[in-house]
């Protein structure tokens, strides 16, 4: 890969997985941040009108779950087999439809229709689908899937921090503590955890 660049906004959100996949890797890149008043001019110019992208060898990508796969397979944290890489997928999309429900009702612009999302989903909706994904965490050895490392463990843990905020969830990390564990087991690999320490000084 060249002249590699990832696009997404000054924050971890959903394009940190893929800076966390790179650096797994071992590849370098250029980490573009785009600020929220250089947005409007830029989105009418991606492939899907929304960011994280990945850019390498003069083409530009989109969706981060198709980027993280991709990575991943490149960095042996796909499956072996076909079966196995459905049940990556099975389990990452899993998370993206938890995630999007966040997302849609976080990102809300009006303030009575947020409120009323925001209660459906701490009232019912996360009740019912985060025992599911702490099961699902649990059954595979503190992993999304396989009972070890994918680049399903990446999606997850680079858009946490997020996902924690964005669900508004009383007590997240006392209720599913495996949530943070597979979060902290991502940011804890060696060059995840060099990487964290050099944005961080
Ligand atoms: N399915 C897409 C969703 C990407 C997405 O919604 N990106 C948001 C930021 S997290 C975005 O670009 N928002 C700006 C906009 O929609 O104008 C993915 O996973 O990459």
């Amino acid at each position: 890969m060249k002249d590699v660049k990832v696009t997404y906004f000054d924050g971890a959100g959903t394009g940190e997985a893929i800076r966390w996949l790179l650096t797994y890797g071992g590849q370098e890149f250029e980490d573009i941040r785009v600020g929220f008043a250089d947005w409007p001019a830029l989105k009418p110019k991606t492939p899907h009108g929304v960011v994280p992208l990945l850019e390498f060898d003069g083409k530009v990508y989109g969706q981060s779950f198709s980027i993280c796969r991709y990575l991943g397979k490149k960095y042996g944290l796909g499956g072996k087999t076909l079966e196995e890489d459905l049940v990556i997928d099975q389990n990452a999309d899993f998370y993206a439809d938890i995630r999007n429900k966040g997302i849609q009702s976080f990102w809300e612009p009006d303030a009575s229709i947020k409120a009323v999302k925001q209660e459906a989903l701490v009232k019912s909706v996360y009740p019912d689908l985060l025992p599911k994904l702490d099961k699902i965490l649990r059954e595979n050895n503190g992993h999304m899937a396989l009972g070890r490392l994918t680049w399903a463990d990446f999606a997850f843990a680079g858009f946490y921090e997020s996902f924690k905020l964005q669900s508004l969830y009383p007590d997240f990390d006392e209720k599913y503590p495996s949530f943070k564990q597979l979060r902290d087991t991502v940011a804890n690999l060696p060059a995840i955890k060099k990487y964290l320490q050099s944005k961080s000084e």
